[in-house]
């Protein structure tokens, strides 16, 4: 079989295994691509899966791919995904003629063309493939009773809705079969890590703040924009710089910049490589890192505040202690979530005290408050709580993980 491009060009036919497709919109930031990005790579390097991703934001996928240089062409193949630009022309019939799985991402909402192709293949006795509503994570309850449910659609096909989550309920969490054996290995010799990623990103010991080195506090930041007035970030830069101890704050390159100078007092807006030191405090801007970099940065800070879901997740695996920025909702729906996700996390975080320190300083960084009193008494407790987190990674390592789910909802599908 040859398969029908959307660039006018004829790919080689795909072996003969099974073909699913995943679409994903990029509704904003990183996050959507992320997940689908990420989930389609293991289904196509762990369980041998021929993938087609669709995204509908082209440009912002490729930058996030470092592969802007394919901005010309509406498809590509990126480490074996078959990486496509869905836009209104796609000829939906024939593009999904082989999948017989298909991934609506987070309710992105599949164009009708699209809906319609699937169902007439049931009508022509063939069983139609399989369409899953792959949701967004969750730690609340109610998530178990809603998985693989399915609900009726305006065709002979009915959607399934698969969540990920934390139990052994839910689908788990996406992570990949070498993940961690690779944090192990980056944290054998942290120091040694460490210092090989500062060396990648250009960041010289001697412009750092108080001689910081590598046995120091090391912290990423990954955060959304306060709104004006938050304390949140001014008020934790001012604790670590007053700390007497030095500390390195890494910032991965994004909208996140124009708060960090604000909340060190500045008026322009740094750039990669930019050291601003506060006290005993340096933040040092470094670019926005391929994804497997990112991981390894996670896997050595002591610290790492995370965002939305896909860091939110890789800092879970990485076992360090996370502080977790939710994504906002309109009608503080994400204050829910954010307590179902701490009311898990703390039950194996630490001992008592460090654990609720810890706790604390989520529910202060989500409500814009002042945090500089509670970083103190975090501080002391990072080292005690980093067995926490190591606990918490294990627990969830005994969970299937997400690819590997969906494989076994599809085996064994009626
Ligand atoms: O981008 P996010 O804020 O995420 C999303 C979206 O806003 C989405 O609409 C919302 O629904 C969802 O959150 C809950 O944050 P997230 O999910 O952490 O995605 C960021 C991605 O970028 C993630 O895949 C990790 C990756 N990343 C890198 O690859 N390199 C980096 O340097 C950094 C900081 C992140």
């Amino acid at each position: 079989m040859s398969k029908p491009s959307t660039s006018g060009v004829t790919l080689p036919a795909w072996p003969d295994h099974d073909e699913w497709t995943i679409f994903c919109a990029a509704v904003d930031n990183y996050g959507d691509i992320g997940v689908c990005w990420r989930l389609a790579r293991q289904l196509v390097h762990e369980h041998g899966l021929s993938v087609n991703l669709f995204v509908d934001d082209w440009e912002k996928t490729l930058s996030f791919l470092g592969r802007l240089d394919a901005g010309l062409l509406s498809q590509t193949q990126e480490q074996g995904v078959r990486l496509c630009h869905w836009h209104d022309a796609v000829d939906w019939q024939a593009e999904l003629s082989g999948s017989s799985l298909v991934i609506e991402a987070f309710g992105c909402a599949l164009p009708d063309t699209a809906i319609t192709g699937m169902a007439t293949k049931t009508g022509t006795g063939n069983a139609g493939p399989c369409w899953l509503n792959l949701e967004y994570l969750s730690a609340e309850p109610w998530v178990e009773s809603y998985h693989r449910q399915s609900s009726l659609t305006s065709t002979a096909l009915s959607k399934t809705f698969f969540f990920p989550g934390f139990t052994a309920a839910t689908g788990g969490l996406l992570r990949e079969c070498n993940l961690l054996a690779q944090h192990q290995h980056w944290q054998t010799d942290q120091r040694q890590t460490r210092a090989e990623l500062l060396q990648a990103l250009g960041i010289n010991a001697q412009d750092l703040a108080e001689g910081w080195h590598s046995a120091n506090l090391l912290v990423s930041l990954f955060a959304y924009t306060r709104p004006a007035g938050s304390r949140a970030l001014s008020s934790w830069f001012a604790a670590m710089a007053e700390g007497g101890e030095p500390a390195l704050c890494l910032v991965p390159a994004g909208d996140l910049l124009a708060d960090v100078a604000g909340a060190l007092g500045r008026t322009l807006i740094p750039s990669v490589g930019d050291v601003m030191t506060m006290g005993s405090l340096s933040v040092v801007v470094i670019p926005f890192l391929p994804m497997d970099d990112y991981d390894r940065l996670l896997s050595v800070c002591d610290l790492n505040l995370v965002r939305g879901e896909d860091s939110f997740v890789r800092a879970q695996w990485a076992a360090k202690p996370l502080v977790w920025h939710i994504y906002p909702q309109q009608d503080d729906a994400h204050r829910v979530k954010l307590d179902a996700f701490l009311a898990r996390y703390g039950d194996t975080n630490g001992g008592a005290d460090s654990r609720e320190v810890l706790l604390e300083f989520n529910r202060f960084w989500n409500l814009d408050a002042d945090c500089g009193k509670l970083w103190h008494d975090l501080r002391p407790q990072l080292p005690d709580l980093i067995h926490g987190a190591r606990n918490w990674q294990q627990k969830l390592a005994e969970l299937p993980d997400l690819a590997s789910s969906l494989m076994q909802f599809y085996r064994n599908r009626p």
